[in-house]
């Protein structure tokens, strides 16, 4: 895009969004910031959205809200709180069972927290980069390749395509999409509306999932695909990002590091040998 004053170039083109609470800080939220201050090109900001917790790092780079800045993430928990079926409990025959893909109230944190920083720098961002705070940034990013793997032109957002439902620990949304709210409504919509209870599941990626489905087929957006259609596990770190970022599913926050048997193929940075 052409910007006819010179001086508005100052502005971050792109900003990283992501959440956690205390626990998550002192777990992996602390190192998922000084990775990204760390690697990460100087001129894109990280947001991070702390519920219950001081941050403890400065840089201009780091822009903290609290998650009492999100009103309709306090509407959703006062709404489904105590409901069960939004809280990991699914319905089976004899009662219910644990399932942590009905856990709503958990993974709403995300889209509460996206769809607020959408909101708030639509007007100023070209792409806003959702990244899961159990990331950690393991080598210098270069600008080109934040660049080469962002959505563009009819691109609504780039995301971890795989067999299943994709993995939404890094999406990459283009701001200049002209249907970026349609999506951001329908996606926080589906939580606040209580429309997730009648899903097959109820967290996040199979939401975001739903409504991508929605929108290729009704031909009001595509998507960039950057993980694999042949793979379910593991796929963030499989992909291009794998080369610049490690995801601590599960155990592996203990470990501060995915393990080696989690690579489908031989990886050369220094970080997976
Ligand atoms: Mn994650």
């Amino acid at each position: 895009m052409l910007l006819t004053n010179p001086w508005r170039r100052e502005q971050f083109k792109h900003v990283v969004v992501t959440t956690f609470h205390e626990k998550g800080y002192r777990d992996y939220g602390k190192t998922c910031i000084e990775t990204f201050l760390k690697h990460w090109p100087k001129d894109i900001a990280l947001v991070v959205y702390a519920e219950d917790v001081e941050i403890e790092e400065r840089d201009r780079r780091l822009i903290v809200f609290d998650h009492a800045d999100l009103p309709k993430l306090r509407e959703f928990r006062q709404a489904y709180g105590e409901n069960l079926q939004a809280n990991g409990f699914r319905p089976v025959r004899n009662g219910l069972t644990r399932d942590f893909r009905w856990d709503a109230v958990r993974f709403s944190n995300k889209v509460f927290a996206v769809a607020d920083a959408i909101r708030r720098y639509r007007s100023v961002v070209d792409q806003l980069i959702w990244l899961d705070a159990d990331t950690v940034t393991h080598r210098d990013i270069p600008r080109s390749f934040i660049d080469d793997i962002a959505p563009r032109g009819n691109q609504l957002a780039a995301y971890l395509n795989r067999r299943i439902y994709p993995e939404c620990g890094w999406v990459g949304y283009n701001l200049r999409h002209p249907a970026i709210m349609t999506f951001v409504d329908r996606f926080e919509g589906a939580y606040s509306s209580g429309y997730f209870l009648t899903l097959k599941e109820s967290h996040d990626s199979f939401v975001f999932w739903k409504v991508l489905q929605q929108m290729e087929r009704d031909k009001e957006a595509k998507f960039k695909r950057l993980g694999s259609s042949l793979t379910k596990t593991h796929v963030f770190i499989n992909s291009v990002l794998g080369g610049y970022l490690d995801h601590l599913k599960g155990d592996r926050k203990a470990a501060g590091k995915s393990r080696k048997s989690d690579l489908k193929w031989f990886r050369r940075e220094a970080w997976w040998q």
